[in-house]
């Protein structure tokens, strides 16, 4: 899950600048993504996500077990890099899409949608890499892999997020 932690923190930080929907609005009158939605966030959030998974990729090819688990083989490797995308991309596709869906609420760029602001980004990630890489899904995936990061990600996200708020990164601390 880590490709997916780290897009929508380094969007925050490196984002800013042409939004992605490029200021238009939709028939209610409401922008269709908004300004929180940008190009640079979009590339640096994947970039970012990318290179942690390379990381991981690079540090788990030099061993063969982790806590007593069988690590993929190299040969494994190219489709693990597939999914190291989708992971990074479809969180922030996941971010975006419910930006469109706050912005048909009438919420405001910023405005807190709680649940979803916290969890869009797993949805994305998850229904990216099944649609993708649906052997790798199924095989990582499980009630209580889902369970975890389903209790420990909304705690994550909300002291990432007062962290950025302190730092000046974030607009709202949520
Ligand atoms: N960001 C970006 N590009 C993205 C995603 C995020 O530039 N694709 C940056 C924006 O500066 C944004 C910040 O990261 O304000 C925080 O992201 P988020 O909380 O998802 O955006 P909000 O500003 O809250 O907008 P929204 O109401 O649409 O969620
Ligand atoms: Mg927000
Ligand atoms: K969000």
């Amino acid at each position: 899950m880590l490709p997916a932690y780290i897009p929508n923190s380094s969007a925050a930080v490196f984002g800013g600048g042409r939004p992605l929907d490029g200021g238009k609005t939709l028939k209610d009158g409401r922008r269709i993504l908004g300004d929180g939605k940008t190009y640079r966030g979009l590339i640096a959030g994947t970039l970012c996500g990318m290179l942690l998974g390379l990381l991981q990729m690079y540090y788990l090819s030099r061993q063969d077990t982790m806590f007593g688990v069988t690590l993929p083989s190299f040969g494994e490797l190219p489709g693990a890099l597939v999914v190291i995308f989708t992971l990074a991309f479809g969180a922030l596709i996941g971010d975006l899409s419910m930006s469109f869906v706050k912005r048909r609420l009438g919420l405001k760029r910023g405005a807190p949608l709680p649940v979803v602001d916290q969890l869009d980004f797993v949805l994305g990630a998850w229904v990216l890499t099944y649609l993708v890489s649906p052997g790798w899904f199924t095989a990582s995936f499980s009630f209580y892999v889902a369970l975890a990061v389903i209790i420990v990600t909304p705690l994550l996200h909300v002291s990432t997020n007062i962290v950025g708020y302190l730092i000046g990164v974030k607009k709202e601390p949520w």
